[in-house]
Formats: structure tokens, C-alpha cells, sequence
């Protein structure tokens, strides 16, 4: 499968460049595409410097609201986010069909954080514009969740966080949520432990998207997961996760024992890939999921693929299920996507916990507002030297 990837705020760039560095990997490992056009756009021209492999040009690193924000970000203001987003919107789209192979992609994956501002008040805005000017392909979001301590400090990343959630939903054809928390690793500097969680968070994304794109035919799964597969397991409220059996094995032997310790070994990946989702959800929740088995070539049988596929059905049973398999590398590994799911507690809570505060952050604003209207009335009968 291919995607055109948009990065939109710090966050979601900083990802976006992952996904350009997975779509090199994917190019000379693999000898496949995955990733034709990635785009970073941010209010903030100092981060779109920091990126390490989009391109440099400026219609890959797109900088918005630059008369209203000076290049410096929109501070946390999602309304701000999203009115600079409408402003700039075309040429955000227009960027887009500059990509070389543009019609090869079969979906847009828009990634953003949504406890700031400029890619929490986007998101939901260029995904809308992204939908009306290209009806044809699908349109994801991946929504990053923020840390716990900052939804302490900082109830403005809550309120941020239920706004774009509600909104993003109404318009994406599915949210790929995705909390930092899970991926956090206590004792590591902020900047090492982001790099790290943002390699964490694209890792499933590989052999996904790679498996429908393979042109060596000892690499095509006996049954492959294609861009078809995809766009038909993806809807709504969605997370993802990616996981590998531990220790040595050996597979595709005939042997009772280790036929036993085969099975074993897949759902022991499974079981990390649940464990690895990218934000807690309960597998029952989900009507649509989705598993792809990596493996050496000799080692995956039909026995495997039945057994993981009867596991996920006992775990999820009101999902359709759909799997594949894509033989390549040297350990197990397993893919696992729940989708369409009827209830996310994380979700829940965000929406529950900022109905309080909407009043608040209405006054907030007002107050912003009639202070800025003060000083225009006071600064009336001022000349300017325009
Ligand atoms: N996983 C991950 N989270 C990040 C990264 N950078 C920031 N965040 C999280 O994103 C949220 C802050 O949003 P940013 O993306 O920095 O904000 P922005 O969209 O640039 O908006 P403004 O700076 O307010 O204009 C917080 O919850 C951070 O923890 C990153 O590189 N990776
Ligand atoms: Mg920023």
C-alpha cells in the first residue's frame, strides 16, 4: 500500500519525517515504494528545519500562518491552528499533486499531535480539504495522545486534545490513535526518549505497507495483505501494534513438540502485538480486525495462520478478520490492527473531562479578545507610517 503522509504541527512532522525514512528503508531493503510524497507543514519555520529527511523545498516543508505567527508557532491556540489552517489550505493541497507519482497512492495518512495547537486545529481541517479535493482516495488521521504529566499541568492539552478528537472523527474515514504514553520509557532525556517513540510509533507500518508492494516472488505471501485488505479493515476509531516472538525456534518442523511450540511462538507475538497497541483498547470492542504473520518463507504453514486466526477470534469475536502473510526476515513477527471500535476509554475520558472545561476556555477567550479590543480603542486616534 502507498501512502501520501502529512505531517501537520511539531509532532506530527517530526513522524512524518519517520515515514520518509521508512519509505528509504522500504526502497533499498525492499525495493519498494511505500511512501511516495511526504509533506511537513507547521506554523513554526525553526522545526521545519530540524526535519532530517523530507524534503528541504518548499513545497514539502510547508510553512502556514506565517503573517499571523511569525514563524513561530500558534502557542497552544487550537482555534488559531485551525484558522490559519483555512487560510492556507490550498496551498497545502496543491503541494500535493506535485508528487511524482501521486496517482499511485492509494490513501492519505495526515499525522498530528493533539494536545498542541497548530496540529490539533489542523488536522481536522486540511483532512476535510484533502477529502473534498481528492473524493477518491481514503483519508486517515493518526492522533497522538499526550503524556500524562502534561494533561496535568496543563488542562488547555485536554480541551485541545477532546476538541480535535471530536472533530477529526466526524470528518476522517479512520483515527489511528496513538498515546505517548504507552511508549514511554522512564530515565531517557525528552529529545532521545521522542526520536524513540516516534521510530516506536511508524514500526508497524512497515511490513504493512510493504507486504502489497513486494515484486520479488519468493517475498509474496501466500496470501497477501494488500492496499485492499487495508482500506477495507480501517474505519473509525482505530490503534495499531507490531510484535515479535522472543528466543529461537524451530518452525515447519513435522515433530509434535515443536508443531506445539510453533503455535505457541505465533500467539506469543500476538499477544506482544496486543500488547503494543498503540493506545489501550479492549479487542472486543473492535467490528473490524486485521493481522499479518512475517516470516521466513518455510515457516509459516497453514496450521499457524488457522491457529493465530481462531486465538484473534476468541479475543475479538465481533470483528471481521482479515490476515496475510508476508514471508521475509529471520524472526515472527505479527501486525495486528483493531479496528472500528464501538468504545475507546481514553476517548471517553477527554470528552468527559473537558465538558467542564468548555465554559472556561469560552471566557478565556473572550477575555483575550476584549483586551485586544481595549488596546485597538485606545490606540485609535494613533497614526501609523502606513
Ligand atoms: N510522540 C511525539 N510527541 C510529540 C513530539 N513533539 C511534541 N509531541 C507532543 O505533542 C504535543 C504538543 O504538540 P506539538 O506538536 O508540539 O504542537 P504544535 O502542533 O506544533 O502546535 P504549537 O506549537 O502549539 O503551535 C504534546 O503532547 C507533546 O508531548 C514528537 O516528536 N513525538
Ligand atoms: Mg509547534
Amino acid at each position: 500500500m502507498k501512502l501520501v503522509v502529512i505531517g501537520l504541527g511539531q509532532c506530527g512532522c517530526r513522524i512524518a519525517d519517520e515515514f520518509a525514512r521508512l519509505n528509504k528503508m522500504a526502497i533499498s531493503q525492499r525495493g519498494a515504494e511505500i511512501c511516495p510524497g511526504v509533506f511537513a507543514v507547521n506554523t513554526d519555520a525553526a522545526d521545519l528545519s530540524g526535519l532530517r529527511t523530507i524534503k528541504s523545498d518548499y513545497q514539502h516543508r510547508i510553512l502556514i500562518g506565517g503573517r499571523k505567527t511569525g514563524g513561530h508557532g500558534v502557542g497552544k491556540i487550537n482555534e488559531m491552528g485551525a484558522e490559519v489552517a483555512r487560510e492556507d489550505a490550498d496551498k497545502i493541497v496543491d503541494a500535493l499533486r506535485a508528487t511524482k507519482h501521486f496517482y499511485e497512492a492509494d490513501a492519505f495518512l495526515l499525522v498530528a499531535s493533539t494536545g498542541g495547537g497548530t496540529g490539533s486545529g489542523s488536522l481536522p481541517i486540511i483532512t476535510q480539504h484533502v477529502k473534498e479535493r481528492y473524493s477518491e482516495k481514503p483519508v486517515y488521521a493518526m492522533a497522538v495522545l499526550p503524556f500524562e504529566h502534561e494533561q496535568e499541568n496543563e488542562e488547555r492539552t485536554i480541551y485541545n486534545s477532546a476538541v480535535c478528537l471530536k472533530s477529526i472523527y466526524s470528518v476522517a474515514d479512520a483515527v489511528i490513535l496513538v498515546d505517548n504514553q504507552r511508549y514511554v520509557k522512564k530515565g531517557y532525556s525528552l529529545q532521545y526518549n521522542l526520536d524513540l517513540i516516534n521510530s516506536f510509533m511508524v514500526e508497524p507500518f512497515y511490513d504493512l505497507l510493504c507486504a502489497g508492494e513486494e515484486k520479488k516472488a519468493g517475498r509474496v505471501g501466500g496470501k497477501t495483505l494488500d492496499a485492499g485488505d487495508i482500506i477495507q479493515t480501517l474505519k473509525g476509531w482505530t490503534a495499531i501494534g507490531h510484535g515479535t516472538a522472543k528466543g529461537s525456534f524451530k518452525m515447519g518442523s513435522t515433530h509434535f513438540r515443536d508443531k506445539s511450540t510453533e503455535t505457541h511462538k505465533g500467539i506469543q507475538a500476538m499477544d506482544a502485538a496486543i500488547a503494543e497497541l498503540s493506545t489501550r483498547v479492549s479487542p472486543k470492542d473492535a467490528g473490524r480486525a486485521m493481522y499479518l504473520i512475517s516470516a521466513p518463507v518455510k515457516e509459516i504453514n497453514m496450521d499457524l495462520v488457522k491457529d493465530l486466526g481462531d486465538w484473534l477470534k476468541d479475543l475479538a469475536p465481533n470483528a471481521v478478520i482479515r490476515n496475510g502473510d508476508y514471508p521475509i526476515g529471520k524472526t515472527l513477527d505479527i501486525t495486528l490492527v483493531m479496528s472500528d471500535l464501538s468504545d475507546v476509554e481514553i476517548v471517553r475520558n477527554y470528552y468527559n473531562k473537558s465538558t467542564a472545561l468548555v465554559p472556561i476556555m469560552k471566557l478565556r477567550m473572550e477575555e483575550v479578545k476584549a483586551k485586544l479590543q481595549n488596546i485597538d480603542k485606545a490606540g485609535k486616534d494613533i497614526p501609523t507610517v502606513f
